[in-house]
């Protein structure tokens, strides 16, 4: 399987919470190597166009409102088949139904606030990684 990158933020609560170092420790851990990553405060724009799929859900109000209440940590990472692992490794949306050992289990409170993101597509993460990252930024 060819080496290929995913995108992933450490969502307000996972910084807020000081849970960034245990999840970058686990994602290393787990095989990722990080290309590009900062610390950074997404704007009530940034986050309506970043999740524009979701504009007309009835929880998208929140989503914004919880993905802009504070920093976050932005960051590119490359594994072999780093999409579906990396979405393997975060478990599912919805904490209550995540597996054992995956980041959402360990560190998620709720649906709302589930701790990380990660892509969904090979398309996704790149359109995700050049939302916050210039070519410049990714090693
Ligand atoms: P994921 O983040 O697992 O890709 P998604 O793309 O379906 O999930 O939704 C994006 C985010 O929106 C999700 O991480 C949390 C929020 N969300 C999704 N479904 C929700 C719901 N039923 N109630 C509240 N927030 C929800
Ligand atoms: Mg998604």
């Amino acid at each position: 399987m060819a080496t290929n990158r995913t995108f992933t933020m450490l969502k307000p609560d996972s910084v807020e919470k000081g849970n960034v170092g245990a999840i970058l420790e686990k994602i290393t851990a787990s095989g990722f190597r990080i290309v590009a990553m900062k610390l950074t405060h997404m704007t009530l724009r940034d986050a309506q166009e970043f999740y524009a799929i979701h504009k007309e859900r009835p929880f998208f109000g929140e989503l914004v409102e919880y993905m802009t209440r504070g920093p976050i940590v932005a960051a590119i990472l490359e594994k072999e088949n780093a999409v579906d692992d990396f979405r393997a490794l975060i478990g599912a949306t919805n904490p209550e139904d995540a597996a054992e050992g995956t980041i959402r289990k360990l560190y998620a409170a709720s649906i709302g606030e589930n701790a990380v993101h990660g892509s969904d597509s090979n398309e996704n993460a790149a359109i995700e990684s050049a939302f916050h990252f210039s070519g410049r930024e990714q090693f």
